[in-house]
Parts: structure tokens; C-alpha cells; sequence
């Protein structure tokens, strides 16, 4: 059997992932308009430990530090994304130069280790001043991205190994806007479908723009995947798994590569489906230059609902209560290369899990769960890419423990851990598996 680090080409893509909102901090420095994350965390509730990001994992005043934390693990990319309103304050009007200058420091940094930077221009933080217009629900919005779009690649785009428009749209108009368990915290199918359609248009219309401003960097857009089993051979549960695979994944990967949507979920939505004008699929269904793909877990399929809990089913899972389930993986990769031909190279943009063996002991966190869980899941792609999947990269999510979203700083995805009152990084056992790991690979 050829060892799992010789089954990957030279060139490929391992990176670690993070984002602006969940380990920045520094809210309301250097100009920084307020988000919808600063606004959501304020309402009571809304947060398990009552957190919030003012502080996070205060990067923006380590970076130097965090920059060789991240060469330490010999990795060859890093995955960040850019806080708009440190860009853009208000998401619309004057642009604030200084916003710029942090990530102009992260990009170069990067350059100076070697590493590749990927930047993702919308992970959630979109700036309160657009929502107070509206928000994703707003057409105008879509604009205002693709002007953002193109002044973050005017200044960093010659420097960026990737450019990515909008991670997990998903979760933000599902999670954000119908459930409203995340920001901004809206209730609404109608809205939520609204919100979908006009974060793919905006990505659609950015790469438009983007390449006819000449962008050198690959663009691409990041999907939360899962793959999606029915929970019997019952043609019942069979009917409602296709149904939940084509709310969460053909309702996105159908748009963006041919161009239409299910018609599935159009029949179930009926009031509810978007308002989609004349030229938006095709704008929708540019050519992107690759498909990163966020996956955690498996959704397994009932008549009776979804069930994203396996605990209850003595399945092994995360401390997110998330199945751990890598063969989901391979199978999800197949299924892409299955249904859309032509489908670009693939990254893996953000993997890992939250565990319970998390905690600081003696100086040490021997994280032997998260391990595996790694282990396994890049074994799953190697199996997808020897069965033709066009594999390019993968990335670890996270790089260091944060703020978990509604979670707050409960759950811990790190491969460093953080000691939020000191704020001291420690390398767990994961960090140093994945370095020997990719020593290997180098050879
Ligand atoms: O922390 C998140 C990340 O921001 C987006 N993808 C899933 C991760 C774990 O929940």
C-alpha cells in the first residue's frame, strides 16, 4: 500500500484556513465600520458564552508572530478572508485605504515564507451599513460586492494565489436568513432564498469583473458540501435525501455550473423562489478557475427530516455533534465529478473538527481525535482523486482555535491551541502530525 503523503503529486495545495471575523479582533481600530457579526453578538442570546469578536484571537496585532506560526507547519498556503468593513466601512461610499494595509502586511508576509495566499473576500462580516439598506436581500448589495470585489484586487490581486468570492452562501442565507441562528439573524424562507440567489449573482457578476480588470489570480467561489444518504432504501427517505442534496448542494453547484436551478426546490418554493432577472444565470454560470468544497460531516436522510445529529444514532462524532464520516468525502467528490463534467480543479478549502480532547495539559494538547479525523479524511481524498476527481489542495480548518460563530469560543477547531486569556499559541499534537505529514510529502 503506497503511503498516504506519496499519494499526493508535487504541487499540490496543503493549507490552513481562517477568517477575518473569527480571529481578527481589533473592531473598531484603523477605521473598521461595524458588521453584522459586531451587531449579532450583541443580542442577548444570540451567543452561547455571550462572546463576541472584539478581541478574538487578536491577529491583527500578532500577525508577525501568527505569520510564522503558520511557516512553523510547513505549509505552502494559507486561506484568510477580508473584513469588508475594515475595506469599505459602510460597504458603500469611501474605501479606507488603511484596511488594505493589513492585509497588504499578511499577503507579503506570506510571499516572504513561501506561502501561497488565498483570500476570500466574504466570510459573513458584511458591513452593517449595507444591511441597514438590506443587506444580501437588496440588489443593490450585489453591486457593492463587485465594487468591493474590484478594489481588493486592484491593490492585492498580483500577490493572491486565489480569490474567492463568498465562503459557504449556504449558511448565510439558510443559517442567516431562514433559521436566523447566525447573522443577521432574519426568519424568512422567502428572504433566504433571495439572499441565495443574490450572493451567487454577485459572485457570477465579481469574476466578470474581475477578469475584465485583467485578475492574474485564479477565481472561484467555497461551497459547505455534504454528502447526503438516504436513512433507509424506503423509496420514501429515498425521495426526501435527493430532495435535502438538491436544497443544500445542486441548489448552488447547479447555477454555478449549468446554469439553472433545480426544479425540485423551484416546486417546493413556489412563492418563495427568488426574483431571478434576464442574464443572471448566465452571469451566475461564469467559468471558475476552481471549486473550493468546506466538508465536516454527512447528512443522513429521512421521510421524517433531516437529521444532522448522529449522536443519538451512537454514530461517532465531533464536538459539534457531527458524524464523523470521511467515506462522505470521497463519496461528495465523485458525485461533483459525476454530475458536472468539465468540473475545474477542486480544493479542499476548509476540513478539521472541533474535539473534545482539546484541552491544555501540562503545556500539551494531545488532540489524538483530531489526528485521525485528518488522517482519515485526507486518505478520502486521495481516494477521490484516484478515481479521476481533479484534487488540487487541501486546507485544514483551523489554523488556531476561535470564535465559533453561535458557539463562541466553546468549540475549539484549532491545530494551535489559544489560551484566550493570554492569548499564548500552542501547537497541539495535530499541528505537529500535519508538519511531519507534509515533511514527508516534500520528500
Ligand atoms: O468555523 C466555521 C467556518 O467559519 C466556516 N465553515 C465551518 C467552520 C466550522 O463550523
Amino acid at each position: 500500500m503506497t503511503p498516504l503523503h506519496r499519494q499526493f503529486p508535487p504541487g499540490f495545495v496543503w493549507g490552513v484556513a481562517t477568517s477575518s471575523f473569527q480571529i481578527e479582533g481589533a473592531a473598531h481600530e484603523d477605521g473598521k465600520g461595524e458588521s453584522i457579526w459586531d451587531r449579532f453578538c450583541r443580542q442577548p442570546g444570540a451567543i452561547a458564552d455571550a462572546s463576541n469578536g472584539d478581541v478574538a484571537c487578536d491577529h491583527f496585532h500578532r500577525l508577525e508572530s501568527d505569520l510564522d506560526l503558520i511557516a512553523s507547519l510547513g505549509v505552502n498556503a494559507y486561506r484568510f478572508s477580508i473584513a469588508w468593513p475594515r475595506v469599505q466601512p459602510q460597504g458603500h461610499g469611501e474605501f479606507n485605504p488603511k484596511g488594505l494595509d493589513f492585509y497588504e502586511r499578511l499577503v507579503d508576509g506570506l510571499k516572504a515564507r513561501g506561502i501561497q495566499a488565498w483570500a476570500t473576500l466574504n466570510h459573513w462580516d458584511l458591513p452593517q451599513g449595507l444591511q441597514d439598506r438590506g443587506g444580501w436581500n437588496d440588489r443593490d448589495t450585489v453591486h457593492r460586492f463587485v465594487d468591493y470585489a474590484r478594489h481588493v484586487n486592484a491593490r492585492l490581486g498580483d500577490r493572491l494565489a486565489g480569490i474567492t468570492t463568498h465562503n459557504e452562501p449556504w449558511v448565510i442565507a439558510t443559517l442567516g436568513h431562514d433559521q436566523g441562528n447566525f447573522a443577521p439573524g432574519i426568519k424568512s424562507r422567502k428572504i433566504a432564498t433571495q439572499v441565495s440567489h443574490h450572493l451567487l449573482l454577485s459572485h457570477g457578476l465579481a469574476l466578470q469583473a474581475l477578469r475584465a480588470d485583467g485578475a492574474k489570480s485564479p477565481l472561484g467561489i467555497v461551497l459547505n458540501l455534504a454528502s447526503t444518504v438516504p436513512a433507509t432504501a424506503m423509496p420514501a427517505d429515498i425521495a426526501a435525501a435527493d430532495l435535502a442534496d438538491s436544497r443544500g448542494r445542486r441548489w448552488y453547484t447547479d447555477p454555478l455550473f449549468k446554469g439553472h436551478y433545480p426544479a425540485d426546490v423551484m416546486a417546493e418554493l413556489g412563492a418563495d423562489a427568488p426574483v431571478v432577472h434576464d442574464g443572471d444565470l448566465a452571469a451566475i454560470a461564469q467559468p471558475m478557475d476552481y471549486l473550493g468544497v468546506n466538508y465536516y460531516t454527512r447528512t443522513v436522510v429521512s421521510a421524517s427530516g433531516e437529521d444532522w445529529n448522529a449522536k443519538g444514532r451512537g454514530l461517532p462524532v465531533s464536538d459539534m455533534d457531527w458524524e464523523i464520516y470521511p467515506q462522505g468525502l470521497t463519496d461528495l467528490l465523485c458525485l461533483l465529478k459525476r454530475d458536472y463534467p468539465g468540473l475545474p480543479p477542486v480544493y479542499i478549502t476548509e476540513n478539521g473538527g472541533a474535539f473534545k480532547d482539546d484541552a491544555l495539559q501540562h503545556g500539551r494538547v494531545q488532540d489524538d481525535d483530531r489526528i485521525a479525523y485528518l488522517r482519515e479524511h485526507i486518505g478520502a481524498v486521495a481516494r477521490a482523486m484516484a478515481q479521476g476527481v481533479p484534487m488540487a489542495g487541501y486546507m485544514v480548518w483551523s489554523l488556531m482555535d476561535n470564535f465559533e460563530w453561535s458557539s463562541g469560543y466553546l468549540k475549539r477547531f484549532g491545530i494551535v491551541h489559544v489560551d484566550y486569556a493570554t492569548q499564548a499559541r500552542t501547537p497541539k499534537a495535530s499541528a505537529a502530525w500535519y508538519r511531519a505529514f507534509l515533511r514527508d510529502w516534500r520528500g
